[in-house]
């Protein structure tokens, strides 16, 4: 007497070596194709990933690299770890635009969930084909005798935690965004080895000041580089703002603007 059938009979079976290939083999093919980018963005903060969504639209080669496990840099905590951030009407549009969902508050103050907005915003970039590395931290420049980057030196986030010493990787991009954060790391590392970049440092906390002057601070500060978000701001010795993330999703936009006609020259 024939005994039950498993549905599992007629399936496929897996083979952990096959998975182990498909894993490899694929991230390879990305590897080899974007470690030559039109943009890199380094951060995948709000900022970076607007960026990063925007050139993608556009149909630039984009790859975002991230020092963290997890996109969204400071987005996904909200305010003092209640999940939900502030827009104000000036980017509300750039909510629309993505998909995400708000209430206003009051007048003029747009609330949305910071894990839909984080989670939007990256699906908009990967449907627009940006490429993340994660885990990958930035260590250096590279920059030749045109004294423009042109290229990123990276190494992988547990490289840096346990200290082993490896060599990094370089990748090559005409263009690169620093969207660092508060830290602006990519700015530091270009004046830290003698490029003409001045720092001035972050200020105390004043939203409006930062939100209304953050977009002034959005520009190409060395041939080749381009700051936004509050690595603009600290750059430009703007003050900080606190859980409103209007300005840090223009700066996004405004850095893609700037990005893709640096591209046109
Ligand atoms: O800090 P972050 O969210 O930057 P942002 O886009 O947004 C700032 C706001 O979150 C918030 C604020 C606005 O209200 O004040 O702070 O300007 O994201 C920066 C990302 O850069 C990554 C870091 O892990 C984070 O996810 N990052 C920092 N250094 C490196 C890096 C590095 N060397 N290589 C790669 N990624």
């Amino acid at each position: 007497m024939k005994t039950k059938v498993y549905e599992s009979e007629n399936k496929m079976k897996l083979d952990e070596v096959a998975i182990s290939r498909a894993i490899v083999s694929e991230q390879s093919k990305v590897m080899l194709d974007y470690y030559d980018l039109d943009c890199a963005i380094v951060g995948a903060g709000p900022s970076g990933l607007t960026c990063a969504a925007m050139l993608g639209e556009e149909g630039l080669k984009v790859g975002v690299i991230e020092k963290k496990l997890s996109v969204g840099g400071g987005m996904w905590g909200g305010g003092m770890t209640f999940p939900r951030i502030v827009v104000q009407e000036e980017a509300r549009r750039l909510l629309d635009h993505f998909g995400i969902k708000y209430r206003e508050y009051e007048s003029g103050y747009f609330v949305s969930s910071s894990v839909e907005a984080v989670a939007k915003i990256t699906s908009a970039a990967c449907d627009a084909g940006a490429e993340f590395f994660n885990l990958t931290y930035v260590e250096d420049v590279v920059i030749k005798g045109d004294n423009r980057i042109s290229g990123l030196v990276i190494n992988q986030t547990p490289i840096q935690m346990t200290g082993l010493h490896i060599d990094p990787l370089t990748l090559a991009t005409k263009v690169t965004i620093d969207a660092t954060g508060h830290d602006s790391v990519v700015a530091h590392l270009v004046r830290d080895k003698g490029g003409s970049v001045e720092i001035k440092g972050e200020g105390f906390m004043w939203a409006d000041r930062a939100e209304s002057n953050i977009l002034s601070h959005t520009k190409e500060i060395f041939p080749g580089l381009i700051v936004t978000g509050m690595a603009a701001n600290a750059v430009g010795g703007e003050t900080r703002m606190g859980p409103v993330f209007g300005g840090m999703l223009l700066s996004g936009e405004k850095a893609a603007k700037l990005a893709k006609s640096a591209l046109k020259k």
